[in-house]
């Protein structure tokens, strides 16, 4: 039995879009005033940009708002941003800030309504129902992968295997023998279950997975294609970052061609990342986002680093909220590995803090398989530079355990002499990226 609703899950979907853009401006209204009222942070950023809450009366007053940027989190961390007592704060989520400290996403439960509401709104934009078999194979923990797809199915009202990622034969049997229907998880790891599906000797198009949820990192049309071909469904791409939410702010539907925002809840803009100025639907650049709903943490014009463009045409399946395109990649340096946020940065912030290293190094980025691997070249010092092999090796295990206490992701470290990663005149390069996604 479902629990009955006053309004079909998806109502906001198909709103006339003046009613919709009636129903972001009072959200817009009174998020704005919470913030103002609640927030010391965004009172005082309002105050200095000379925003008043009253000023913001409708979407089309948005551009007088300052934008909330990633810095902002580390400024203000860990609960400088919240606009509830903590006493209201029912989960807090993070993810990887530029340094050491993590990006905070702490959340009402209020906040958490919606944002199942939008992922269960992804998995029946793609088709799912209540009958449908959801297993959830992104991590579960602080990334919001896992427990974001989870609540959506739940909320759905569709059974959820609580699979999480890893230990893959056992996600293949589960699959099989739980006649599983939809599938979450990156997209990277959704050609590793196929591939190991097919080790095992499974018949993978015998399955009856029929739709894949895949996000949380970059991937192509070819891939999607490549996925199709391995896997007996329908590969969706699905969108969301801890500080706005997590998995679900935008999915796309049946068409396959762009994903619907969920713009009830998070206000979409693309601006010109260089100047900051708003750009027409259907022009490139950065995305920001308004969360209307969120009351725990308000999130007002955060620049998400993302590039895409709003599709300028509405899309054939008579949804009326408006989709942005794939993800075109991004204006800073996050690299993304094995769906793990991953800034150079950090990199830098544990070396500096190692006796004998310099902070000179090179990531190297490469996929074997499905998986993405991860090498790190590190120059040790002239005083640290010894031919002692067991000096060396404790240096070197040092570095990779601090390395992926701090990273969360393994990477593998390799020392270098003083000296030999190639220095260059302008902006060091740091990353070398194999992968050929
Ligand atoms: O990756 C949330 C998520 C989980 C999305 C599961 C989809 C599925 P974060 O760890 O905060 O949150 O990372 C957010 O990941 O700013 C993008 O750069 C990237 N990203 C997320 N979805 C996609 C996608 C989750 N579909 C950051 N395509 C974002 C490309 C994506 N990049």
């Amino acid at each position: 039995m479902t629990t009955p609703t006053a309004k079909p899950l998806s109502w906001a979907e198909t709103l006339p879009r003046a009613e919709l853009r009636a129903l972001q401006g009072e959200r817009l209204r009174a998020v704005v005033r919470h913030a103002y009222d609640h927030v010391p942070f965004y009172r005082q950023r309002m105050d200095e940009a000379g925003v008043r809450p009253d000023d913001i009366r409708d979407i089309a007053d948005l551009a007088k708002l300052p934008f909330t940027v990633k810095k902002d989190f580390r400024d203000q961390y860990p609960f400088g941003m919240l606009g509830t007592p903590l006493r209201d704060i029912v989960r807090i989520h993070a993810s990887s800030g530029t340094t050491g400290k993590p990006t905070v996403a702490a959340s009402t439960q209020g906040d958490l309504d919606v944002w199942a509401e939008c992922a269960a709104r992804a998995l029946e934009r793609a088709g799912s129902t209540p009958e449908s078999i959801v297993q959830v194979s992104y991590g579960y923990g602080l990334f919001t992968g896992g427990l974001g797809m989870h609540y959506a199915a739940e909320r759905l009202g569709a059974a959820v295997v609580p699979a999480s990622a890893g230990n893959t034969e056992k996600q293949v049997m589960l699959m099989k023998d739980f006649g599983v229907t939809t599938l979450c998880c990156t997209p990277s790891y959704a050609l590793q279950i196929a591939e190991v599906g097919a080790a095992m000797g499974v018949d993978m198009h015998s399955l009856k997975l029929r739709a894949g949820h895949f996000g949380a990192e970059p991937w192509t049309e070819a891939m999607r294609k490549h996925i199709e071909e391995v896997l007996p469904l329908k590969a969706y791409d699905i969108y969301g970052l801890s500080e706005v939410a997590g998995p679900g702010v935008a999915g796309e539907c049946t068409q396959q061609s762009g994903l619907h925002f969920c713009e009830d809840h998070f206000y979409p803009e693309i601006i010109d990342p260089e100047t900051g100025a708003p750009l027409p639907d259907g022009e490139k650049g950065e995305l920001v986002i308004t969360c209307l709903s969120k009351y725990g943490q308000p999130l007002l014009r955060y620049r998400t680093r993302d590039i895409t463009c709003i599709l300028p045409d509405a899309c054939p399946c008579g949804r009326t909220t408006r989709r942005i395109a794939r993800l075109m990649g991004r204006t800073d340096d996050m690299l993304i590995i094995r769906g793990v946020n991953v800034f150079p940065s950090q990199i830098e912030d544990v070396l500096v803090r190692v006796k004998g290293v310099l902070p000179q190094y090179l990531i190297t980025v490469d996929r074997q398989g499905n998986l993405d691997t991860m090498e790190i070249q590190i120059e040790i010092g002239n005083d640290a530079f010894t031919d002692k092999i067991k000096t060396l090796e404790a240096l070197r295990a040092d570095l990779q355990h601090r390395l992926k206490t701090v990273l969360n992701v393994g990477a593998k470290v390799k020392l270098c002499e003083p000296g030999s990663i190639e220095r260059t005149l302008g902006k060091a390069v740091r990353v070398r990226d194999l992968r050929k996604i």
